[in-house]
C-alpha cells in the first residue's frame, strides 16, 4: 500500500460502450502535481441481488433505458466538485468520502458504476504519482503478491449465451503451468483445440459474453468431456498437476422456487449435490463457483459440508464482494472461497477488505472480470497484489478479456521474480 497524502485536481467521467454495446463510464482521475490514470467501469449480467446498484438512466429513448448519463453526471458534478483540491491521506480516505458523499447502503444514489470508476481512477493515479506499478501499490502490508492462474473461460452458456447450455462457464485453469507465459500458452492452445473440436463436432464456432464457444450442447457432461479432450490433445495433462477445469454454472439463473431447472432436468439442492459429486468422480473439477442459488441457504451448507474439503467452493451471487457477508458466510461455514469484483461493492477500499476477510478466514478468494467489460486491465493487477494466485477473466480471445492477460504477461516479465500459481495453503 501507497501511505503519501495526494491533492485530487480533477475527476472527469464521459459515457463510453462496453463488450457488449452497452454504456458504461470511463473516469479521469487527476492529482495536483500531474498524475493522471483513466479507469473503465464493468458490468455483470448475472448479478447477485446484494450487489451495489448499477446506475442506469432508464431513458428507453437512449440505449433502451441503459444510458449512463446521470452516474456520468454525477462524477462531473457532485464528486468532482467533492474532491477537487482536497488533500487524501490514502485511497481509503476517498474511498471513504465517497461512501458518505452516496449516503445509502448500497451505493444507489450516485451509483456503485460511478463510484468504483472514481475509486480505481485514484487508486491508479496514486500508483503513477509515486512510480510503482498498480499491483505494488494495491499490495496490502504483510501480503506475498503473485501471478494468479488464469481461469479460462472456454465454453459459455447461461445469461451469456444464446445456446441450449444452462451452466453459465466452463473454465480452463494451468494449475500446473510453471510460469505465467506457459500458462497462457496453454490456455490458447487448448482454447485453439477445442475449437477445432466444436467445428468437428459440427457445433457453431460462435463465441458468448465472454469469448468462449458456445456450442448447442445441453449436457454440461459432454463439455467437460469436449474440454478433457482438447486439454490432452494439445498435449497437457487434464488436472492440477496440468490444465484443470473450474465451473460456475451460477446456478441463480436456473433455480425456480426451490428447485433447479437444469439440463432439462428439476431437482432438489440435494440432487444437485450428488450430480457435481459425479462430476468430481468423473472429470479432474477443482473448483464450483455458484453451484447453488444465492438465496438456498440451506443447499450451500450440505454443498460445503459435503464437497468442501474435495473442491473449492467459490461464493459469487451470495457473497458479492461484501465483506460483512463474507464475514458472515466464514461463521455459518458456506463455501471456502470468494468470487472478487470490484463493481460488486463499489469502492477499491471494500474489495481489499473483502480480500483481507477471506484471507484471515482461510478462505481463496478468485479475482474477476464482468461479462460486461472495457480494455482497463485493473483486475490483473489487484489479482497480483491480493496474493490468492487466482483470476478469472475470460476467454483467450477477444481484445476486453486478453487485455488483463497480456498485462498478466508484461508483469511477469518484467518481474521475474514474482511467483506463479495457487497461493500454497
Ligand atoms: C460471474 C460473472 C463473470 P456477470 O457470474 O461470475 O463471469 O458474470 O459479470 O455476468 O455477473
Ligand atoms: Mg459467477
Amino acid at each position: 500500500m501507497i501511505n503519501q497524502a495526494f491533492t485530487v485536481a480533477d475527476v472527469h467521467a464521459v459515457e463510453i460502450l462496453d463488450s457488449r454495446a452497452r454504456p458504461t463510464l470511463a473516469v479521469t482521475v487527476t492529482l495536483a502535481d500531474g498524475a493522471q490514470a483513466r479507469s473503465g467501469v464493468p458490468s455483470g449480467a448475472s448479478t447477485g441481488s446484494g450487489e451495489a446498484v448499477e446506475l442506469r438512466d432508464g431513458d428507453p429513448a437512449r440505449y433502451g433505458g441503459k444510458g449512463v448519463l446521470t452516474a456520468v453526471a454525477h462524477v462531473n458534478e457532485d464528486i468532482a466538485q467533492a474532491l477537487r483540491g482536497r488533500t487524501f491521506a490514502d485511497l481509503e480516505a476517498v474511498d471513504t468520502l465517497l461512501i458518505d458523499l452516496d449516503g445509502t447502503a448500497d451505493k444507489s444514489r450516485l451509483g456503485a458504476n460511478a463510484i468504483v470508476g472514481v475509486s480505481m481512477a485514484t487508486a491508479r493515479a496514486q500508483a503513477i504519482r509515486a512510480g510503482r506499478p498498480l499491483w505494488q501499490a494495491l499490495a496490502p502490508e504483510g501480503v506475498h503478491p503473485r501471478l494468479p492462474v488464469p481461469h479460462f473461460n472456454v465454453v459459455n452458456g447461461g445469461a451469456h449465451a444464446p445456446n441450449c447450455l444452462d451452466f453459465q462457464e466452463f473454465m480452463i485453469a494451468p494449475i500446473g503451468a510453471p510460469t505465467m507465459a506457459e500458462a497462457v500458452r496453454a490456455g490458447a492452445e487448448v482454447y485453439d483445440r477445442l475449437r477445432r473440436l466444436v467445428a468437428d463436432r459440427g457445433f457453431d464456432t460462435g463465441l458468448g459474453d465472454e469469448g468462449g464457444f458456445a456450442p448447442d450442447i445441453a449436457a454440461p457432461e459432454a463439455v467437460l468431456a469436449l474440454l478433457v479432450e482438447a486439454i490432452e490433445s494439445a498435449g497437457y495433462r487434464a488436472g492440477t498437476a496440468g490444465v484443470a477445469i473450474a465451473l460456475d454454472p451460477a446456478a441463480s439463473e436456473f433455480s425456480r422456487s426451490g428447485t433447479y431447472q437444469v439440463a432439462s432436468k428439476v431437482l432438489s439442492g440435494s440432487q444437485m449435490v450428488d450430480w457435481y459429486e459425479q462430476m468430481l468422480d468423473r472429470f479432474p473439477i477443482w473448483s464450483i463457483e455458484d453451484g447453488l442459488a444465492e438465496d438456498d441457504h440451506d443447499g450451500w451448507r450440505e454443498l460445503t459440508d459435503r464437497l468442501g474439503k474435495r473442491v473449492q467452493l467459490v461464493g459469487d451471487d451470495n457473497f458479492v464482494t461484501n465483506p460483512v457477508i463474507i464475514r458472515e458466510a466464514v461463521a455459518g461455514n458456506v463455501a471456502n472461497a470468494a468470487l472478487i469484483k470490484v463493481n460488486q461493492v463499489g469502492t477499491v477500499t471494500e474489495t481489499l477488505e473483502a480480500m483481507r476477510v477471506c484471507r484471515q478466514a482461510g478462505y481463496a478468494a478468485m479475482v474477476s472480470h464482468r461479462s460486461g467489460e472495457t480494455e482497463d486491465s485493473f483486475i490483473a493487477d489487484l489479482a497480483i497484489a491480493g496474493g490468492f494466485g487466482q483470476i478469472k477473466t475470460g476467454a483467450p480471445a477477444r481484445g476486453e478479456r486478453v487485455a488483463k492477460y497480456n498485462r498478466l504477461l508484461e508483469v511477469a516479465d518484467a518481474y521475474p521474480n514474482l511467483p506463479y500459481g495457487l497461493e500454497p495453503s
